[in-house]
C-alpha cells in the first residue's frame, strides 16, 4: 500500500467514527428530553417550573410528575373504618348570630341549674312525673327554676313558648307554688324551638320533643373521648371498671338546641350543646 493511499483510508476511517459518534449524540439527546418536554406539558408547566429535584437531573424513577405547581395532590387514602371529614360550612351572619344567642341561653341555663342545686341539693328533674308526652325535659326545666324564681333572667319572650299548647293539670304544684292550669311552656332557641333537657338519672331514657312542628326523638349522648379514656385507665388498672357509658355531662345535665336546621342530631351536625360550644 503506498502512502497516499494509507492517508486516504485514515482520513475516511475517522470521518466515519465522527459522524457516527455525532448521530449517537443526537440520538441521546431527543431520546431524553422528549419525555420531559411531554410530561411538562402534560402538567401545563414549564421547565422553569419543573419541582427543584427533576431540575437537578435526578433519574427519571426518582421524579415525581405529579408534584409541582398547579398540579393537584390526591388525598391520602382512608384507613379502614375512617370517614372523610367534610369541611364546615360558612354560616351567614344572622345564623352565627342566632348560634351565639343560643349558645349564651344555654351557658345560662348552665348557670341557673347550678344555683337550683345550690337551694335544694340537687339539679332540677328532666321529668314531672305525670304522664307528659311531648317536650317533657325542657318543660320540666323551665317548670322547676320558674317556681324556684330561677327564671327571671329570661324576660325576653321570644325564649319562652308553648309550642305543643299543653297546660298543668288541675292543682298542680311546685315548691310550694300553684301551677295547675296554667300554660307547660318551653324554653326556645334563637330559631323558636324548644331546647332538650335531660338530667343525668335520666340518660338511659329518650324524649319526645316538638321540633319545627314534628315530633323528633332526643337521646342523651355518650362522650367518646371519655369512652377512650375510661378503657385506657381501667386497662392501665388505674381505674376501677365502671358499668354504664360515659355520658357528655356525667352526674350533671345535657341541654342542647337542634340547630338552624330545625333537625334535632342528639347533639351532631349542626346542634348546638351544653358539652360542645363550637364558637
Ligand atoms: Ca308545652
Ligand atoms: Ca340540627
Amino acid at each position: 500500500m503506498d502512502k497516499a493511499k494509507a492517508t486516504y483510508l485514515l482520513v475516511a476511517a475517522n470521518v466515519v467514527v465522527l459522524v457516527g459518534a455525532s448521530v449517537f449524540l443526537v440520538l441521546s439527546l431527543v431520546g431524553e428530553e422528549a419525555p420531559r418536554e411531554e410530561g411538562a406539558a402534560a402538567r401545563g408547566t414549564s421547565a422553569a417550573a419543573r419541582p427543584v429535584h427533576a431540575a437537578r437531573g435526578l433519574p427519571p424513577e426518582e421524579r415525581r410528575p405529579a408534584e409541582g405547581p398547579g398540579a393537584a395532590v390526591p388525598p391520602p387514602p382512608l384507613l379502614p373504618g375512617e370517614s372523610r371529614v367534610p369541611e364546615p360550612p360558612v354560616l351567614p351572619a344572622d345564623t352565627l348570630k342566632k348560634r351565639r344567642r343560643t349558645r349564651w341561653l344555654i351557658k345560662r341555663l348552665e348557670l341557673a341549674v347550678e344555683l337550683y342545686r345550690a337551694r335544694t341539693g340537687h339539679y332540677p328533674p328532666s321529668t314531672l312525673g305525670e304522664g307528659n308526652a311531648v317536650n317533657e325535659g325542657v318543660e320540666a326545666l323551665a317548670a322547676h327554676l320558674g317556681a324556684a324564681g330561677l327564671l327571671d333572667w329570661l324576660d325576653d319572650p321570644a325564649y319562652l313558648g308553648n309550642t305543643d299548647g299543653d297546660a298543668f293539670p288541675e292543682g298542680f304544684s311546685l315548691l310550694g307554688k300553684p301551677l295547675g292550669g296554667g300554660e307547660r311552656r318551653e324554653i326556645l332557641d334563637a330559631w323558636g324551638n324548644p331546647l332538650v333537657y335531660f338530667r343525668s338519672d335520666r340518660y338511659a331514657s329518650r324524649q319526645t320533643c316538638r321540633i319545627s312542628g314534628e315530633d323528633q326523638v332526643a337521646v342523651p349522648q355518650v362522650s367518646r373521648l371519655a369512652e377512650e379514656y375510661r378503657t385506657r385507665r381501667v386497662l392501665e388498672e388505674k381505674m376501677p371498671a365502671r358499668r354504664g357509658p360515659e355520658y357528655h355531662g356525667r352526674d350533671f345535665v345535657q341541654i342542647w338546641s337542634a340547630g338552624p336546621d330545625g333537625r334535632n342530631e342528639n347533639g351532631g351536625g349542626d346542634d348546638v350543646t351544653s358539652w360542645n360550644i363550637r364558637e
